[in-house]
């Protein structure tokens, strides 16, 4: 085997210790994120009650004998796991307890981002890339983003992959197409129950898709925003590889540029389609990580993509009270 010449890639996941990160660590391992030739440090971060459970799995990993891990270190200190780091899953988050409001679970969750986001400010590689998988993971970006005024916004993401290839793949379903041939494709807005899945500029093998609207507005749209739940019903655990998978896509994409193909990322809003700048927001991207910009809305589609930013501009705001 050729030997591996480029230096490390430092990465960091949070909540290593968790469902997502059991399978998203291999993935990265194997080279699906940053290349089959790009080695990687490995940083396990979690909370002290759960370093031992992530120790666990970094022996696992130590087990495969992947050729790509250079290095790997378990830890719980913010500080050190961000250091020079280039890029982070912050998957790790607070899930909401029993008879706890979205505000509560906002509450405990923004500490832990807003701290994460002071030490990717302090130490973190100037370019750093930066993907938020907890939830609530568009708020989350944006807590961590406010948290850290010296690294620019755009390094800041959350991840809607998941939401666009459950899209992808239910709309392929439908047509009876293989989920590559379908392209401009995208989620508008929060990953939760008032995304915008929207089909009205996807084309299959080049031609406008055309479905039945009772069908796309009654059940595709509610289907997709709510399949979370119900994989959580047929599984009796919530998402997990696929989870990781599509953060895999995500930070693959945003690493390498996507050309043409349009898929869906939730970035800061620099105004774009009338989103309040900062809000994190999910966009059509393309080429370098660059929103979609210039597409004509109807009605129907203003008042979808409206409603996600009422419901993110309440979030920020319960989340700014946290500073
Ligand atoms: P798990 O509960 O299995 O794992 C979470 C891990 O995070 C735990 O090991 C916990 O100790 C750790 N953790 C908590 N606070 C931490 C901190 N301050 N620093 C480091 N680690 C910390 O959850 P899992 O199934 O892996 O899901 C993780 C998160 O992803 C949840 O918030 C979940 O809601 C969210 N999801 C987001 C999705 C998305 O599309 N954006 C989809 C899947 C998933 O629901």
């Amino acid at each position: 085997m050729a030997e591996l010449t480029s230096a490390p890639q430092k990465v960091v996941v949070t909540g290593a210790a968790g469902n997502i990160a059991y399978s998203l660590l291999w993935r990265i391992a194997a080279g699906d994120v940053f290349g089959p030739e790009q080695p990687v440090d490995l940083t396990l971060l979690e909370i002290p009650d759960a370093v031992r459970a992530a120790e666990g799995t970094a022996m696992e990993l130590a087990d495969s004998a992947l050729p790509l891990v250079s290095t790997m270190n378990v830890t719980d200190d913010a500080a050190a796991a961000f250091d020079g780091a280039q890029a982070a899953f912050l998957v790790g988050a607070k899930p909401r307890g029993k008879g706890e409001s979205r505000a509560d679970m906002l509450a405990a969750n923004g500490k832990i981002f807003i701290g994460q986001g002071q030490a990717i400010n302090a130490g973190a590689a100037d370019d750093v890339r930066v993907l938020v998988v907890g939830n609530p993971a568009n708020t989350n970006a944006y807590i961590a983003n406010k948290a850290a005024p010296d690294v620019p916004a755009d390094r800041f993401n959350a991840l809607m992959r998941l939401d666009h290839n459950r899209a992808l793949s239910m709309l392929a379903a439908r047509l009876g197409v293989p989920s590559q041939r379908i392209e401009r494709l995208v989620v508008w807005g929060n990953h939760a129950d008032t995304q915008f899945p929207d089909i009205t500029f996807a084309t299959a093998d080049g031609a406008p898709v055309e479905v039945d609207r009772a069908w796309y507005e009654d059940e595709y749209i509610p289907r997709v925003a709510k399949r979370g739940a119900e994989i959580i019903d047929v599984r009796g655990k919530s998402s997990a590889a696929s989870a990781a998978s599509a953060a895999v896509d995500h930070m693959r994409d945003w690493v390498r540029g996507t050309g043409e193909r349009w898929t869906t990322a939730a970035l800061p809003s620099r105004g774009e389609y009338g989103v309040d700048e900062g809000l994190v927001f999910g966009f059509p991207v393309h080429g370098d990580w660059e929103v979609v910009e210039g597409l004509s809305l109807s009605d129907d589609q203003r008042a979808r993509i409206d409603a996600n930013i009422e419901a993110l501009r309440g979030e920020a705001a319960i989340a700014d009270k946290l500073f």
